[in-house]
């Protein structure tokens, strides 16, 4: 591994390559997802040394294992705390989470709500393939109402949720889709995901060839009738005249029109699906606040702080906290 961006000349795609057995079964949607994030890393060329990768539990969350980087396969729904907790102890890290659409919407909603109002500068990207495919194909939060994908005995009985809805309400500041087989805009996405600063949440929807024979790469890639015409499912917000960049974010009227004016684009019914950057806005950090609040942090992050002097006794003054804690009672 790399520790040096200086003595690197130039990165590619497969220096961010591991040679870890990958089981993911052929035509699997996370193959794309994957060469997209070392595609975007090759862009960037981020040095390996200085990139975290965390992933919750399910056939997508191996993504770790085949990145060349730092990082950790953690618990089920638990990767975003975990990746919150890296930027608060080293915010010089890039810091990407990736996992299943169960995973981050389902058993770890709760953390996907509480990311969005925080704001820490990290990437998440969930594959969304409606199922949970490790174990073998239940429907996910993301599959929709009425839907009976192949290894359910009955149509499913719930309304599936809108991830990028979901992710405009929490708080999140950069809200894109993109579609797994399409390389260009996958890693485009990726990258721009990564250089906005804040939380960036990318919906990547990824065909489960296994479990999930409903959105296949053929429904995705194949052309649909609208009003008489023949149109690809699939198409970009960046050909319409939608934009949903917040222009000045200190203008808490632009924030609140351009948020609602996302929230009712994500949520129209069409049959045609418009992959793009839905909402993004600029605005302070989770470290941006924790800096203001604690005075060690100012101007550095916490793994440079001392924590010993030479002789290796610990540096923390803890008076005023003994202080707090002393009664007078006894
Ligand atoms: C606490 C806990 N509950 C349940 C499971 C079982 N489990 C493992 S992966 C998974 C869902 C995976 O689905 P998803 O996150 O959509 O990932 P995919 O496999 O589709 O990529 C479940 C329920 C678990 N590992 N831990
Ligand atoms: S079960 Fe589905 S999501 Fe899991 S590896 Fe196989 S094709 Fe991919
Ligand atoms: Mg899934």
């Amino acid at each position: 591994m790399a520790s040096n961006l200086a003595d690197i000349t130039a990165l590619k795609p497969k220096d961010y390559k591991t040679d870890v057995h990958n089981d993911w079964c052929p035509g699997c949607g996370d193959f794309g997802i994957l060469n997209g994030v070392h595609q975007a890393l090759a862009k960037l060329q981020l040095d390996p040394s200085k990139v975290m990768m965390y992933s919750g539990v399910g056939c997508s969350s191996k993504i770790p294992h085949y990145v060349k980087t730092y990082g950790v396969h953690t618990l089920h729904g638990r990767s975003l705390p975990f990746s919150t907790g890296s930027k608060l102890a080293n915010d010089e890290l890039t810091v990407i989470v990736a996992g299943g659409d169960g995973d981050g919407l389902g058993i770890g909603a709760g953390h996907f709500v509480g990311t969005g109002r925080r704001n820490t500068n990290m990437t998440y990207l969930i594959h969304n393939n409606g199922v949970y495919g490790l174990t073998k194909g239940q429907a996910s939060p993301t599959l929709k109402l009425g839907m009976q994908t192949k290894s359910l005995k009955l149509p499913n009985p719930n309304e599936g949720l809108n991830p990028l809805a979901m992710a405009i309400c929490s708080g999140y500041t950069f809200v894109a889709r993109t579609y797994a087989y399409d390389a260009k805009h996958l890693s485009a996405t990726i990258v721009a995901a990564i250089e906005h600063r804040g939380t960036s949440f990318v919906d990547v929807l990824q065909p489960c060839p296994t479990y999930n024979n409903l959105h296949t790469k053929d429904w995705y890639g194949e052309e649909i009738d609208v009003e008489g015409v023949k149109m690809p499912r699939t198409y970009y917000l960046s050909e319409t005249d939608y934009d949903g960049v917040v222009k000045d974010s200190t203008n808490q009227q632009d924030v609140e029109r351009t948020k609602a004016k996302a929230l009712e684009r994500v949520t129209i019914s069409e049959d045609r699906i418009p992959l793009g950057v839905f909402y993004q806005v600029q605005q302070s950090t989770y470290m941006d606040r924790v800096r203001e609040n604690v005075e060690p942090l100012r101007g550095t992050t916490s793994a440079k702080l001392p924590i010993c002097d030479a002789q290796g006794n610990p540096v923390t003054d803890l008076t005023d906290l003994y202080k707090e804690f002393r009664t007078d009672i006894y």
